[in-house]
């Protein structure tokens, strides 16, 4: 057969929609997909080949490792991708094609970067999340770190830059060990989005997460590279390593208060669930703040500067903010809202599932979920409603599996969520059921009813009680 047309990598890059075919490039081949898209078992993600080189999509996807994959393939072939054009494949030019490979059970909100999370009904299954389940929200490639090699570097004291290797990090300290859930400010988002259109990831009710963390206090950290008391210094910043095109980091600060305190268990965690820290979350080294908002617990960890202002970082300033409802994107000021540091009261049913139907015959329904507050607070109750809210039963809550709930933390270190379980008779005479759940910290602060008086433009802070509908079979 007469040898194939030689096509540039542009030409390629043309046909990058059904409108204008679909080609995609494969190990120096080019292949015309357009008929392939609708009949792809992956369905249309297919399409974020188009136009470029699959090699990354198919370290992914593993499962395409396979002969008949590529005999599928080889069908579309129309051309060879031209010779200096071969090392353009989208591996090099993808500044996310480094990222780790992901469970594909997550359910993914955004791709690059990537964020998603957990399944509803797999949530809440364990007190701790494994870490492959736990909810990734990154906002720039994953960074490649090479473990011996990494310095934290730590600036803003007396005696100038102090940097520390990760084998100093694991041997000149004590390693603390925190059982912390992370939630990031916008779980829940997708609900205020029912309200009105908010701007952000669509997270449903499980970009929240619990896990064991292991390293060396922060105050330890700052002692050691000379902290004295009596400075200036009022807050703490944490860039990380991952840089958008710009080489700009991602950055945020805490209160030095909250870094300090013997109390505050701020880790500078090199271990989760009792394994060197997942890519997705912070290899080799990331902080966290036990009670304080997601954004804060900064992963990749490059730099620690104490200063007398806060974060001057995007993230600080002009993001995870909480607004009136009546503020839009013409009146906003962000410099007129604080930073979000501890979260409020915060609880959802992760079982059954919105438009789930129960068995009757069952008699008996249980419901489940989750429950945390900020700041260490402790959850002390949750409510539960099958009525849509006109009578409460009080669910039993869980700690830790095994572990008795008066073994409950010290009085404002309750870092990690509660789990908890209502079982109670299927009401009869009634075909649908409102499940409402709302929880009561230790501060005896609750969740507002709804959501639309605490609708903000970015979708934050969405703590309303959480509401399921379901159906009763006959
Ligand atoms: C699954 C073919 C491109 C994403 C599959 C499967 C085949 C296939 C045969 C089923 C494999 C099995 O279960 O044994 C192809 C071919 C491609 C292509 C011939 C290129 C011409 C892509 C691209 C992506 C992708 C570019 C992502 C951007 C997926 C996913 C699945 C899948 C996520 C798994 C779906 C699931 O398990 O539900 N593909 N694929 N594929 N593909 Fe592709
Ligand atoms: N740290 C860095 N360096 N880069 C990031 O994008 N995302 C933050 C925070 N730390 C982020 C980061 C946000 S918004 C959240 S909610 C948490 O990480 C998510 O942590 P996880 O991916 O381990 O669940
Ligand atoms: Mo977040």
């Amino acid at each position: 057969s007469p040898p194939l047309p030689i096509y540039t990598q542009e030409e390629v890059a043309k046909h990058h929609s059904s409108a204008k075919g679909v080609w995609v490039t494969y190990k120096g081949g080019v292949y015309d997909i357009t008929e392939f898209v609708s009949l792809h078992p992956g369905g249309d993600k297919i399409l974020l080949a188009a136009g470029g080189a699959l090699e990354p999509f198919w370290a992914l996807y593993a499962v395409h490792n396979q002969e008949h994959v590529l005999e599928m393939l080889s069908q579309y072939k129309v051309g060879e991708l031209r010779e200096e054009d071969r090392t353009l494949d989208s591996s090099s030019l993808d500044p996310y094609a480094k990222d780790p490979p992901r469970h594909p059970v997550l359910r993914v909100n955004s791709q690059k970067p990537f964020n998603a999370e957990p399944p509803t009904e797999i949530l809440t299954d364990n007190f701790i999340t494994p870490s492959a389940f736990f909810f990734k929200r990154n906002h720039l490639p994953v960074p490649q770190v090479d473990p011996s090699t990494y310095q934290l570097k730590i600036q803003g004291l007396p005696g100038g830059t102090v940097s520390l290797s990760l084998e100093d990090l694991k041997s000149r300290f004590p390693k603390y060990i925190v059982t912390a859930t992370l939630q990031c400010a916008g779980n829940r988002r997708s609900e205020m989005n029912q309200v009105k259109q908010v701007k952000g990831l669509n997270w449903g009710i499980a970009a929240i997460s619990n896990a064991t963390w292991a390293g060396p206090r922060l105050r330890d950290v700052l002692l050691y590279a000379g902290y004295k008391s009596g400075g200036k210094a009022q807050h703490v910043h944490f860039e990380g390593l991952d840089k958008d095109v710009t080489g700009t980091s991602y950055g945020a600060s805490i209160p030095l208060g909250k870094a300090l305190s013997e109390e505050g268990d701020v880790i500078l965690a090199y271990e989760m669930n009792g394994e060197d820290l997942p890519a997705d979350h912070g290899f080799p080294v990331r902080v966290v703040v036990p009670g304080i908002v997601g954004a804060r617990n900064v992963k990749w960890l490059d730099k620690i500067v104490l200063s007398e202002v806060e974060s001057s970082s995007h993230w600080q300033q002009n993001d995870y903010k909480g607004f009136s409802p009546g503020t839009d994107w013409d009146t906003v000021d962000f410099k007129s809202a604080p930073a979000i540091q501890e979260l409020p009261v915060q609880s959802a049913i992760t079982w059954p599932a919105e438009g789930a139907v129960l068995d009757h015959s069952l008699g008996e329904v249980t419901v489940k979920g989750y429950a945390w507050s900020g700041g260490g607070r402790e959850i002390v109750r949750v409510d539960v409603s099958l009525d849509g809210g006109k009578t409460w039963q009080v669910a039993k809550l869980q700690g830790r599996e095994g572990e008795a709930l008066d073994l409950s933390p010290p009085p404002g270190r309750a870092w990690a969520w509660k789990l908890w379980e209502l079982s109670a008779p299927l009401p009869s005479g009634t075909q649908e059921l409102e499940i409402i759940c709302k929880a009561v910290d230790s501060s005896y602060n609750v969740q507002p009813d709804s959501m639309a008086p605490i609708w903000n433009l970015r979708g934050v802070l969405s703590n309303a009680w959480h509401r399921v509908k379901v159906k009763i079979s006959e």
